[in-house]
């Protein structure tokens, strides 16, 4: 009989290669390669005191890399790490070149043309969630963690890395096997009519469930804010001193300031991290009715960007007072809530008859860390997270939450009826699943491609 011919590179997965540092000069470049043939093609192209494949796991090698005619391309400090210790689970090795774009070029090159591809966006950290090293909260994390831009985002982004999200959904979700466990028992038994989980301990038990799913739902406004920051918009009537305020925020002169009314034209964008909290300020002409083209396109402006706001701080002149056909223009399209009132330029005025929120000068900075105060407390609410309490920033989260209260409002509303077990086990096991969906206990293609191609290659 013949011999059954199996190509065991067909078996095998892929040996995968990308710069890990940004492309550019700089002091030194990191390539990172990983798979099976990671040594194999190291070793084709390395030359140092021991074989690649031959090195211990995390260890560092210095050699020279040569290009296939047998000249020097660079010397290099190659590390290695063995599967299943290493980023990806796989073999893998990182190579530390000079920091020249023209070198890394040459190596990537080579590689190529051995057992080597191109990584697609994020495949690195996507091989470490399939091989079981991170779930996928976690992997989510390691691009909020590349994208974080101040402390708080960069706390919270480390928080769901640790894993403190998935502790927390791994727990409910096993409250849940086990009841539905027992209901689809009972089901087995239905002849029987035998009774393993009574009706007001099921009951207790979804309630407590609800009840950690809501406190889970209720972090998210503040996981949201940590994570991408907090719209700021500044509006009011014409000179009462909103490009003022901005450029004193920001400690720079950024927007044109004068006494001639209708100075904004265009919205101004600009971020500022107020202790450790990312805020995105928007500067906006003052909404007045005008025959000018270009304002009148500009109050348009002003009014879409209160509407996209997280806190709209509403600013007057002293001199003037509140503007309350103004204010109750801004009640029409946003929420009262998120709207704070503030009176500027009261270095103007000595005796304020005029009640705001918030009395400042843009001028001498008089009130500005009672503003500062307000503006945190507006964007995260009062409510303190410790450090280990898990905390919901991504919409994905966010919303296979939400479907598992549902379900388990369901299962619910078939114990008031005194429906049939199956339907409650059905309820259960879909709660479950939607908490799966969050960790990637259950996955499709889709949504997998939709996370890792956020990643940047080499990730
Ligand atoms: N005394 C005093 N003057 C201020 C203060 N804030 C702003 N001004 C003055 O008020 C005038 C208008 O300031 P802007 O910051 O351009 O006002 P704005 O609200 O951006 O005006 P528009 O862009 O036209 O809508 C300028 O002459 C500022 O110098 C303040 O706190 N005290
Ligand atoms: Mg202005």
């Amino acid at each position: 009989m013949d011999a059954i011919n199996i190509d065991v590179n067909l078996l095998k997965e892929d040996t995968i290669i990308a710069l890990a540092t940004p492309s550019g000069i700089g002091a030194i470049s990191v390539i990172r390669i990983s798979g099976p043939d990671s040594f194999d093609v190291a070793d084709s192209i390395f030359k140092g005191k021991i074989k690649i494949a031959d090195s211990l796991s995390h260890t560092i090698h210095y050699g020279n890399i040569f290009d296939n005619s047998g000249s020097l391309i660079d010397d290099v400090l190659i590390s290695v790490f063995r599967t299943p210790n290493s980023y990806t689970g796989e073999d893998s090795i990182e190579i530390s070149t000079h920091g020249s774009p023209f070198i890394v070029k040459k190596i990537i090159e080579l590689l190529l043309e051995k057992n080597v591809r191109m990584a697609e966006p994020g495949e690195f950290t996507k091989r470490a969630f399939l091989n079981g090293r991170i779930d996928l909260t976690q992997a989510e994390a390691v691009i909020d963690i590349i994208n974080s831009r101040t402390e708080a985002s960069l706390r919270g982004a480390r928080n769901q890395l640790d894993g403190l999200l998935s502790a927390k959904v791994n727990d409910l979700r096993s409250l849940l096997i086990n009841s539905s466990s027992y209901v689809e028992l009972e089901l087995d038994f239905a002849e029987e009519d035998i009774e393993l989980i009574g009706h007001d301990e099921l009951l207790g038990r979804i309630d407590k469930i609800i009840f950690e799913l809501d406190a889970l739902l209720s972090t998210y406004s503040f996981g949201r804010i940590v994570r991408d920051g907090v719209n700021v918009a500044l509006v009011g009537k014409p000179n009462v001193g909103k490009s003022s305020l901005l450029n004193y925020i920001l400690k720079e002169s950024r927007a044109i300031v004068s006494h001639i009314p209708g100075t904004t034209r265009d919205v101004i964008r600009e971020e500022v991290s107020i202790d450790g909290i990312l805020f995105r300020l928007f500067d906006t002409a003052g909404i007045r009715i005008s025959n000018d083209e270009i304002e009148k396109e500009g109050v348009l402006r002003s009014r879409a960007v209160v509407k996209d706001a997280d806190v709209v701080l509403f600013i007057n002149d002293v001199e003037q007072g509140i503007d309350g056909d103004l204010l109750e223009e801004l009640f029409l399209i946003t929420d009262k809530e998120k709207i704070v009132t503030v009176i500027n330029k009261i270095d103007l005025k000595t005796n304020l008859d005029v009640k705001a929120n918030i009395e400042v000068s843009a001028k001498t900075g008089e009130g500005m860390d009672i503003l500062f105060k307000k503006l945190k407390m507006a964007a995260l609410g009062t409510t303190n997270y410790s450090e280990k309490s898990a905390i919901v920033s991504n919409l994905r989260h966010y919303n296979c939450l939400k479907k598992a209260k549902a379900s388990l409002q369901n299962a619910k509303n078939s114990l008031f009826n005194k429906f049939s077990g199956e339907f409650i086990a059905v309820d259960l096991r879909n709660a479950e699943g939607n908490l799966g969906e969050i960790i990637g206990a259950i996955t499709s293609d889709d949504i997998l491609n939709n996370i890792f191609t956020k990643f940047c290659i080499g990730k």
